[in-house]
């Protein structure tokens, strides 16, 4: 594993099939991504849709990884995970088994036509946030500042932190 280890989060959502079962094999899938190791997971949390009507409830989570794989070599294994969990993607926010977002990876910027970093909606996202501040209370989002900042702006969405 040559160069530095670099630090990654990933957000983990599913509101189908046995969304909580779904969500924590998926945070076992995540400790096979190559070339990485997988530091911390948060608390699963219950979600209400955003941006989003009529569908049921998420069940989120976010993840951190120490990894040597550049940025779009994560987002990668990412999807490969997604597809393993049987994701289609049948429309813009279709209901999903498994939802895997490349949320940030160190301080790096990008915005390319596969890959956004830091993720582009991710300050707006109780989903997001909560469980991200649970892992790294100081978390900074590159281009926007420090994630509990947000958390007044998304002090509306309806999260309820789930006990293990
Ligand atoms: N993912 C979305 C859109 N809306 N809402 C919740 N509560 N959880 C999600 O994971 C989620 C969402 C797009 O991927
Ligand atoms: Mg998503
Ligand atoms: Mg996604």
């Amino acid at each position: 594993m040559p160069g530095a280890p670099h630090l990654a989060f990933v957000a983990l959502g599913a509101n189908l099939a046995d969304p909580m079962a779904q969500v924590c094999a998926a945070s076992e899938a995540l400790a096979t991504v190559p070339d990485s190791r997988l530091l911390h997971r948060s608390s699963l949390y219950r979600t209400a849709p955003v941006g989003i009507r009529g569908q049921a409830d998420f069940i989120n989570a976010v993840a951190a990884l120490e990894t040597r794989l550049e940025p779009q070599q994560l987002l990668d294994a990412l999807f490969v995970i997604e597809r393993h969990f049987g994701r289609r993607r049948d429309y813009h926010h279709a209901p999903r088994t498994l939802d895997l977002d490349l949320l940030l990876y160190d301080s790096v910027i990008v915005d390319s036509e596969s890959l956004c970093l830091p993720h582009p909606r991710m300050h707006l996202r109780a989903f997001v946030i909560a469980p991200l501040l649970e892992l790294a209370p100081q978390a900074l989002i590159p281009g926007r500042g420090q994630a509990a900042a947000w958390l007044p702006a998304v002090s509306m969405q309806r999260i309820e932190r789930l006990t293990e």
